[in-house]
């Protein structure tokens, strides 16, 4: 194998170097500035966003993204694969042991391309599979009239129950009996609380379907060993690597040894090109950190922050639905207050804090009205808040939907601004050494 002389960081290391982009392109510096700026300044509440490291910064900024690598390492359409077949290398690894996985693919670009190869691994179009509706707490990829799983395939959709507003177990039985799917899958976008992935597993094998979960959102969770793992469950799991998990923005998966090559396969060349050999290293420096002490006690205050967040919340008046979370995130029905998502989200947004507008299961209004609001935790854990700041949190987040106007020079709004700056001053985001 060719061996390369290292370059010396402290000779020039090609990588995040942005005085030289502030000299070149002061415009496109001028934005990173003030994203960075907007990411400090306000609360940042997206359940599916978090604050990636440095390192994994410094990855992604690497020369490694000059790299077409089609192929899987040592399997390369391309000369000059040595260096990046070591990152891929070394990201599947750390992949298989941090889940404790038979077999990894690192490549998918992201949640929505590792769902793709799912499809293109185990369904013909026209095939039938049995998820969660959009609307219920499930995503676009699983199957939504206006996607493509909706388009090429027959999906059949469960929902929740409308006591609980947790999954309804039952229906999903019922559906996958009468409809006998090529997979059933189990994940979503909007799901407070845990997966009874033992129930989908039996009654995957009774259907003879495959059983494929969709992490995205929890996988970080299962990282760091706060919640139960999927993984000894599933026939394939897909995820996302920027949410809980606070890597890169990208995609992967992990599957059982029986399905690696078919899923291989699909990921490329069925359904990528080159991968991203920049983002791979960027996965690989993140799985290393999730594999720490450090972040299986991020996860675990990830949480308990979510809980305190969904119940303050609710004495508050803005109802978390199913009465709460055990994952990172919680759902918050506003027909009480009387506000709509929209306004909701526009209101907080006025007031310094982020969050998004969602449907609430059986929801009256349209998706872009919606009843209810999506709040998570991993943010503003990344920044060292703990279940005190989640109360006070809970406080400003009421008093700006429920008081408040989508107008920032409104005094609600002004005095709100001003709570957040003083929180996010005390518990910086990307904090200056
Ligand atoms: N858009 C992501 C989310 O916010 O949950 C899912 O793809």
């Amino acid at each position: 194998m060719t061996h390369h002389e290292p370059t010396s960081p402290d000779d020039t290391f090609y990588g995040s170097d942005f005085g030289a982009l502030q000299a070149f392109d002061p415009d496109i510096a001028g934005v990173l500035l003030s994203e960075l700026g907007r990411i400090r300044g306000g609360l940042q509440l997206i359940a599916s966003e978090n604050m990636s490291s440095p390192e994994v910064l410094t990855a992604l900024g690497s020369t490694l993204s000059n790299k077409y690598a089609e192929g899987y390492p040592g399997r390369r359409y391309y000369g000059g694969c040595v260096e990046v077949d070591k990152a891929e290398t070394i990201a599947i690894e750390r992949c298989k042991a941090l889940f404790d996985a038979e077999h990894a693919n690192v490549q998918p670009h992201s949640g929505a391309s590792a769902n793709q190869a799912v499809y293109g691994a185990f369904m013909q179009p026209g095939d039938t599979f049995l998820a969660m509706a959009l609307p219920m707490g499930g995503h676009l990829t699983h199957g939504a009239k206006v996607s493509f799983s909706g388009k090429w395939f027959n999906a059949v959709h469960y929902g929740v129950d409308r006591e609980t507003e947790d999954i309804d177990y039952d229906q999903v039985a019922q559906l996958a009996r009468e409809h006998r799917p090529k997979v059933i899958l189990a994940g979503g976008s909007a799901i407070p609380r845990l997966i009874d992935f033992e129930f989908f597993r039996n009654l995957a094998d009774e259907v003879g379907a495959i059983f494929w979960v969709d992490a995205a959102h929890f996988i970080g969770l299962v990282a760091g060993k706060a919640i139960p793992s999927p993984v000894p469950y599933a026939d394939v799991v897909t995820f996302t690597t920027h949410k809980v998990l606070r890597g890169p923005r990208s995609g992967a998966l992990v599957c059982k040894a029986e399905h690696a090559a078919a899923l291989d396969k699909a990921v490329f060349p069925m359904m990528q090109g080159g991968p991203q050999m920049h983002t791979i290293a960027a996965k690989a420096v993140n799985f290393k950190e999730c594999a720490t002490p450090e972040y299986a006690e991020y996860a675990r205050r990830v949480v308990e922050n979510a809980r305190q967040l969904a119940t303050s919340l609710g004495e508050h008046g803005i109802r978390p639905t199913t009465g709460g979370t055990d994952t990172h995130l919680s759902l918050h029905d506003l027909q009480g207050v009387g506000v709509t998502g929209v306004d909701a989200e526009a209101r907080a947004d006025a007031a310094g804090i982020v969050l998004n507008k969602n449907a609430i299961p059986f929801d009256p209004q349209k998706a872009n009205i919606a009843s209810g609001i999506r709040v998570g935790t991993p943010c503003t854990t990344t920044q060292g808040m703990g279940t005190e700041e989640m109360t006070a949190i809970a406080e400003l987040i009421a008093t700006a939907v429920i008081k408040g106007d989508a107008d920032p020079d409104h005094e609600v709004s002004r005095e709100v601004r001003a709570e957040v700056t003083d929180l996010v001053t005390r518990f910086p985001a990307y904090p200056r050494p």
